[in-house]
């Protein structure tokens, strides 16, 4: 049994499959994590979804802003989005049972037998591994809860930028959506600096890894979210893993036990 971790698969369904055939990948035994925006932009979101949901337990997936939208989209919280290429599954027949799966994903995956926390965008350093998994429960019972078309509703923007443990409401909701599905740069408070696209912060401001975490040492961050990084971050115990598939760069799936990265070129 081999555990794998995937970067943004982004609806590059074929591009997944050739990658699951390169590294041999057993549905039957392997396991494949995947670190969030399983689909939009791409051009397979349909097949996507149905191929990972169908792993049944050999497959989890944290959740992503675009799966985020995707899930507003189809509460009716928001319009699609001219690039937006989530018509697939927004028409296809098993729409509502393929929903009802991605609603129930996680925002953060934590193994300690592996020391390995999946997020999609990062952690704050303020947070050790049990608060984020903490935050993440509160953030994941409203996404599945009785209200969560008033959460999707209120979901976007970019404030409160500080969390404080008072927050309470769709604000408190919104800074954990946006810290686990959204975040590239922060201080060392964790205040969220959200504008910022290229890859130079805001004076005051840093990469989310860079900081001080309270998370523990022994603990690896895998992530995806930040294709401008090309999979690299330069400081051990962070594994960074969109490599700009959806963008003509590759798609790539780290095996966890010992950090070797396998990538196949977006189909193109
Ligand atoms: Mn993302």
């Amino acid at each position: 049994m081999t555990t794998y971790a995937v970067g943004d698969i982004q609806g590059c369904y074929s591009t997944l499959r050739k990658l699951l055939d390169k590294v041999s990948f057993d549905e039957s035994k392997d396991k494949l994590w995947v670190a969030g925006d399983l689909v939009n932009r791409g051009p397979e979101n349909l097949a996507t979804l149905r191929y990972l949901r169908g792993l049944g337990k050999q497959c989890i997936a944290v959740l992503g802003n675009h799966d985020l939208h995707l899930l507003a989209i189809a509460a009716g919280a928001r319009n699609p989005k001219r690039n937006d290429t989530i018509e697939d599954v927004l028409n296809a027949p098993d729409r509502d049972e393929l929903l009802h799966w991605l609603k129930h994903r996680p925002l953060v995956h934590y193994s300690e037998k592996k020391s390995c926390i999946m997020v999609h965008a990062g952690i704050p350093p303020i947070w050790s591994e049990k608060k984020c998994l903490k935050h993440a429960a509160e953030l994941e019972a409203a996404i599945q809860g009785p209200d969560s078309d008033a959460f999707f509703h209120n979901m976007y923007g970019n404030e409160p930028a500080t969390w404080s443990k008072e927050l309470e409401g769709i604000d408190r909701l919104r800074i954990i959506a946006n810290y686990f599905t959204r975040m590239r740069f922060c201080n060392a408070k964790g205040m969220l600096e959200l504008d910022s696209k290229g890859n130079t912060p805001p004076s005051g401001f840093a990469p989310w890894f860079l900081h001080n975490h309270k998370h523990s040492k022994k603990t690896t961050v895998i992530f995806g979210h930040w294709a401008a990084l090309e999979g690299r971050v330069f400081k051990s115990g962070y594994e960074a893993l969109d490599t700009g598939c959806v963008w003509g760069g590759c798609l790539t799936v780290m095996r966890i036990k010992d950090r070797v990265r396998f990538s196949v070129d977006a189909d193109g």
